[in-house]
């Protein structure tokens, strides 16, 4: 599927490509079993915690399934799909071919994660024509491979375009465009702005960006969140972003943290909270094939003290079990003696080899860290979309 839309890239200021690999782990999967092509297959554990990683396009179409999903849901869903362990080496080796294309093909390439990044195309005669042969590439080189293409004026628009050309696509859209495409959209479209800044801005009365970029002046929105958040929110509204392409973004940290809407103050509550934000994290850090030695806990109390505490396993790890187990044993060390107001769980110091290889970087600064209102980064969110 392909859109051209009327303005022309190379009037743009810049024009900035985001390419995302469709279905990634079950498409690396069909490679080697093309017979199961056309039927449902899904990635997933086999604990009884475990989360479907990926589902192909149709399973989603059959059922909903979708990332993040326990698997067990989706076993009741759709007993017959065909249910394949995640093999991670696999994907790593995928990734790599993947990215040797990119960087092959354009200098500037900034890998977010296993399976997309980042292309800083300006100044080129013909993005577009650059992105179908890169997308043909890939194909070619991994043996069957799709991905989908969003090129536009700024990496947040970029990532919103891909989306739309899911699967296989290569959409091009201006910003302008973007702005009437999407006035009636929940602010939730734009990465970073999370579920509890979207209740905030219900409660304001702005439930889509038209709402919230015609009612709200940008000194209303620094008073309410804060001046860094508060300009951020004021210019995502508007669907801006001057964020650069990079190709040396490096990634010292990951984290994990919830600001509850009321104090906890109850151990086995706060334990809980703890199992799933370090759940959430090892997704994430699996997703962008990172892994650290330190792993930490944030405690805010009510009184804004803060504390917090770490320990270092002998080998890189994203084990949620792992992970879980640490951040469990450092909080009941701590034991906090005041009610929580906020928690978090943090993994760092990477092995340089996942650096090296390109799998860096948080997405591009969210709502900013002014107080513990806002989600302080982007990546912090409990809840995945579906
Ligand atoms: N992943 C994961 N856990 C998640 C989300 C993703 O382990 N909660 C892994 C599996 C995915 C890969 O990361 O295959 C890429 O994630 P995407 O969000 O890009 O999802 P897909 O590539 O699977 O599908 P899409 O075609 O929607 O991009
Ligand atoms: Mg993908």
């Amino acid at each position: 599927m392909v859109w051209i839309v009327a303005s022309e890239v190379k009037d743009w200021p810049r024009a900035i490509a985001h390419i995302d690999m469709d279905a990634f782990y079950a498409s690396v999967e069909l490679l080697r079993r093309p017979e199961l092509r056309g039927k449902p297959v899904i990635v997933c554990g086999s604990g009884p915690r475990a989360v479907v990683t990926t589902a192909s396009y149709e399973a989603r179409k059959l059922a909903g399934i979708h990332s993040a999903m326990p698997a067990a849901t989706a076993r009741r869903r759709l007993p017959n799909a065909i249910y394949i362990t995640p093999d991670f080496p696999a994907y790593r080796a995928a990734s790599v071919e993947v990215m040797e294309v990119l960087r092959a093909n354009v200098e500037t390439v900034e890998v977010v994660g296993l399976d997309e990044a980042y292309l800083d195309l300006t100044g080129l005669f013909s993005p577009k024509a650059t992105m179908r042969r890169i997308a043909a590439e890939i194909r070619e080189v991994t043996g069957g491979l799709s991905c989908s293409v969003g090129i536009s004026e700024s990496r947040l628009l970029a990532k919103i375009t891909s989306e739309l050309g899911k699967p296989a696509g290569l959409v091009v859209l201006s910003r302008e465009d973007a702005l009437a495409r999407f006035a009636d959209h929940s602010p939730g479209l734009v990465p970073g702005i999370g579920p509890k800044t979207l209740q905030r801005l219900e409660q304001m009365g702005a439930t889509t960006l038209l709402e919230l970029r015609e009612n709200f002046q940008r000194s209303e929105l620094e008073e309410r969140f804060g001046p860094r958040s508060g300009a951020w929110l004021y210019a995502r509204a508007r669907l801006e972003d001057r964020t650069p392409v990079s190709t040396s973004r490096e990634t010292k940290s990951q984290s994990a943290e919830t600001t509850f809407d009321y104090d906890v103050a109850d151990l086995g509550a706060l334990e809980r909270h703890l199992g799933e934000l370090a759940e959430e994290l090892c997704r994430r850090l699996r997703k962008r094939d990172l892994a650290g030695r330190s792993i930490g806990i944030k405690v805010r109390l009510d009184d804004w003290t803060n504390v917090s505490r770490s320990h270092s396993v002998a080998a890189p790890t994203n084990d949620p079990e792992l992970v879980r187990t640490i951040a469990l044993d450092l909080l009941r060390a701590y034991d906090p003696p005041r009610p929580v107001r906020l928690l978090g769980v943090r993994v760092a110091s990477f092995e340089q080899e996942a650096e090296e290889g390109g799998a860096a970087a948080a997405e591009p600064e969210g709502p900013a860290a002014d107080g513990a209102e806002g989600e302080a980064e982007p990546q912090l969110r409990l809840s995945l979309p579906s």
